[in-house]
């Protein structure tokens, strides 16, 4: 039986490479983005694809790890999609989920110039040309992960209450709901054109090294109510899900990239 893995103590970050091989490996994600170390590089802007859409269904699930969302778009409206960017061919979405701290002052994944946010939103695509997201995992470009970070504010940020709302109905593992759809760009920041881009892995095990990175450079806001709501989810063993960040990983010589102008 493959051993739970969680975020402290023996199934813990420090030991998941003990179970899972491939996060002891050497493009691992998350990292610290050194902003003066990053090469400038001329991209593309993104083009979105049916990011302003709603879905026909929304669904947000506790996987045990995350809050994670789903869409249901309706026949014939295809899923949202990227392309552009820097990124080669296009990348369907396939769901977003939310990393946290334990309070406001750590919670996202990656850092910048060792400045970590209270969170990060992680918007996963599948590259489109493999099909489905099996396919897309034996590829090292088979992933590209948009990550937003959130920044903890006062106020509450509208575009995350219809998943906040949900929250109360999923505080046990493997439950889910459905909430009110929203269109994916409502959870992007306002500057797009400024970015950071590197290739490492999935931050949860099995840290599969196939995901090209998009970290924004602007974060988007969220309530520390908000973030309270998020920690009152439950892991499978009824623990609460205090917090659910992975540790900054070597970089082992990897280069980022950054857009220029
Ligand atoms: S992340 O964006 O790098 N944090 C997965 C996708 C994106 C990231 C991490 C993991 C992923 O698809 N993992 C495989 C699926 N999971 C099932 C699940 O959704 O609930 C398998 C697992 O982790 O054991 Cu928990
Ligand atoms: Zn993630």
């Amino acid at each position: 039986l493959t051993p739970h893995w969680s975020y402290t103590g023996e199934t813990g970050p420090e030991n998941w490479p003990k179970f899972f091989p491939i996060c002891g490996g050497d493009s691992q994600s998350p990292v610290n983005i050194e902003t003066a170390n990053a090469q400038s590089t001329i991209y593309l802007p993104f083009l979105f694809t049916n990011y302003n859409k709603k879905a026909a269904t929304t669904s947000l699930m506790n996987n045990g790890h995350t809050a994670q969302v789903n869409f249901d778009m309706l026949d014939g409206l295809p899923m949202p999609s990227v392309i552009g960017g820097g990124l080669q061919g296009s990348y369907t979405f396939l769901q977003f989920h939310l990393h946290w701290g334990a309070d406001d002052t750590v919670g996202s994944e990656h850092t910048v110039d060792g400045k970590s946010y209270a969170g990060e939103l992680h918007l996963v695509h599948f590259k489109t040309e493999y099909g489905n997201v099996a396919e897309a995992i034996k590829h090292v470009d088979g992933i590209a992960v948009l990550g937003v970070f959130l920044e903890a504010t006062d106020v509450d940020n509208p575009n995350l209450w219809s998943l906040i709302e949900g929250l109360p109905s999923v505080i046990h593992a493997d439950t889910h709901t459905t909430i009110n759809s929203f269109p994916l760009l409502k959870l992007l920041p306002q500057n797009l054109l400024k970015f950071y881009r590197y290739s490492g892995s999935l931050t949860t095990p099995t840290c599969n090294e196939i995901v090209i990175w998009t970290v924004f450079r602007d974060p988007i806001t969220i309530s520390s109510a908000q973030l309270a709501k998020l920690r009152m989810l439950e892991e499978e063993d009824g623990k609460l899900i205090k917090m659910n960040f992975r540790p900054v990983q070597p970089l082992n010589g990897r280069q980022y990239v950054t857009r220029l102008i």
